[in-house]
């Protein structure tokens, strides 16, 4: 199986987690669970819940074991994206070539389902002593680090910093405070819950928060990328929204051909954080060139 295909399998099998842990658009009161579900099978790429399982390979854990804190992950990342999508945020029409939560359900509905995905995301991530035998230490640790990438000094910190800097020149630190934040912090997170549920060392842990850092940071660069020179079509979203909207953004400070730049090498250190580890990272490895060379 080549890798995207290999992509292609673990996103279905995320997906079908995802819809386990989900109450059913009947359950009571439905508007909720229509607008929470809606949300989730939109159409991500899943990236997310894929780094939890690939962390967890690579420190020979168990992939179905850490499932939940997959599904875990990929809640939060939707109730961020339902919210920053909000008119009081963003105001986007469009996510993931569909309309936004609140343009399908309303205001009311998008806030409240954005709250749901929050909570039940914990929730998920409480369960796994129960549902799949693990250590109530890993797990604790695990919502921890997941409440502090998502607080006030990860995706909400990124997120006000953000919304106050619009429209102001950003320099290169206020750019990075931001991406780090809003970008960098779940995908880190996302790479150590694998591991530490499937108890990795500190020294192992140390160097997949070394590849978490620098996946994420091409990762964003290339979503800025995308935004100037992306197909709307595959992107979902309209492009050019990150000048539209003023945003301090790799291409802007940089040019393209230094943020192009920039990212080739920010994928290269994340290359050598794996050089340690042997097959068992190959995943990890795949999704590296998967980040650079995507075009959604
Ligand atoms: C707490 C409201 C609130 C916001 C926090 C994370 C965040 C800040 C806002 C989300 C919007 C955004 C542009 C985040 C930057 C990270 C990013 C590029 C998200 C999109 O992730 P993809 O491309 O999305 O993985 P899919 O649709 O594939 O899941």
């Amino acid at each position: 199986m080549n890798f995207r295909d290999e992509l292609a399998e673990r996103a279905k099998v995320v997906n079908k987690a995802l819809d386990q842990c989900l109450p059913s658009v009947n359950a009571y009161p439905p508007a909720i669970h229509q607008a929470v579900r809606y949300s989730v099978f939109a159409g991500g790429k899943r990236l997310r819940p894929i780094l939890v399982l690939a962390g967890a390979e690579a420190v020979g854990g168990n992939t179905e074991t850490v499932m939940p804190a997959a599904c875990a992950v990929e809640l939060l990342h939707t109730y961020s994206l339902v919210h920053d999508d909000l008119p009081a945020m963003d105001n986007d029409d469009l996510r993931r070539g569909q309309p936004t939560c609140h343009r399908a359900f309303g205001e009311a509905m998008a806030i409240l389902a954005g709250d749901a995905l929050l909570t039940s995301s914990f929730n998920v991530l409480a369960q796994l002593p129960q549902s799949a035998g693990v250590a109530p230490e890993r797990v604790v640790r695990v919502i921890s680090e997941l409440a502090q990438a998502a607080g006030t000094q990860g995706l909400i910190g990124g997120q006000v910093v953000d919304l106050a800097s619009e429209g102001d020149t950003v320099d290169e630190d206020m750019l990075e405070y931001i991406h780090t934040r809003k970008t960098g912090a779940l995908i880190r997170v996302s790479v150590r819950a694998g591991a530490i549920l499937s108890g990795a060392s500190e020294a192992q842990l140390q160097k997949l928060t070394d590849y978490a850092n620098s996946l994420g940071l091409a990762f964003q660069i290339v979503d800025d990328i995308l935004d100037v020179v992306g197909d709307e079509q595959i992107i979902g979203k309209p492009v050019g929204s990150d000048q539209r909207n003023q945003k301090a953004t790799y291409p802007a400070l940089f040019g393209l051909d230094a943020a192009r730049q920039k990212a080739t090498e920010a994928a290269e250190t994340a290359l050598s954080s794996l050089n340690s580890f042997g097959s068992e990272a190959q995943f990890l490895r795949g999704l590296v060139q998967f980040v650079i060379n995507r075009n959604q």
